[in-house]
């Protein structure tokens, strides 16, 4: 199977999602801003969308969108402890926070990437953001990770944008919940592996 990711990019969810549930992945990086694969082919070949991630199955196959990826790893990996039992409250927990997480975080951030925006409204985004950040930070709580005790596929895809917010500027200084939890995720071997992998630390 195939995951093609961009390095640091939403796809890093699904890569942690990958090496916590040893599911065996080959890596392929794009180049989003070209839409280029590394030996220069085009990636909109892969994915008409021309986003990351990409899951691609091995009878070729291709799944896109970032969190119905984490599930189809977690659920083949049996790996309920990621990603728990269809029909169970605790299933829905998790989606409903990648859910969350896709629609209100995700989006909000991504026009804070683009370099012609306005500052005013970047500026606005920001706010908007710091607000959704404020909440989340209090329903963490004492929390060790979002649904509970269980590293979950939504925790990773929190943790990953989340990481966006010092490269757009925006300051999350005071939330002590939501550090608390950043430093805990990156502290997983998984979590180190994947980021040492795309180059992300050392
Ligand atoms: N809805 C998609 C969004 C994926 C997405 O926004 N990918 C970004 C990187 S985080 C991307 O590939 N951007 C390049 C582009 O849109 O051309 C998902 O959740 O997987």
């Amino acid at each position: 199977m195939k995951l093609y990711y961009s390095p640091g990019a939403c796809s890093l969810a699904p890569h942690i999602l990958a090496r916590e549930a040893s599911f065996p992945v080959q890596l392929e990086r794009v180049d989003t801003q070209a839409h280029q694969l590394d030996d220069g082919g085009d990636y909109f070949a892969v994915s008409s969308k021309g986003q990351v991630p990409v899951l691609e199955l091995d009878d070729g196959e291709r799944l896109t969108e970032g969190p119905v990826i984490a599930q189809y790893i977690a659920d083949h990996a049996e790996r309920r402890d990621l990603m728990p039992s269809p029909g169970t409250l605790a299933r829905y927990r998790v989606m409903e926070w990648q859910n969350y997480i896709t629609s209100e975080l995700h989006k909000s951030f991504t026009p804070l990437f683009h370099l012609d925006l306005a500052d005013d409204v970047k500026g606005t985004l920001r706010g908007v953001l710091r607000k959704k950040y404020e909440w989340l930070d209090s329903r963490l709580g004492e929390n060790v990770y979002l649904t509970g005790d269980d590293f979950t596929a939504a925790d990773a895809y929190l943790f990953t944008v989340t990481n966006w917010a010092k490269p757009v500027g925006l300051g999350l200084s005071g939330l002590a919940n939501l550090q608390a939890f950043q430093d805990r995720v990156s502290a997983r071997q998984a979590v180190r592996e994947a980021l040492k992998t795309e180059g992300l630390a050392a």
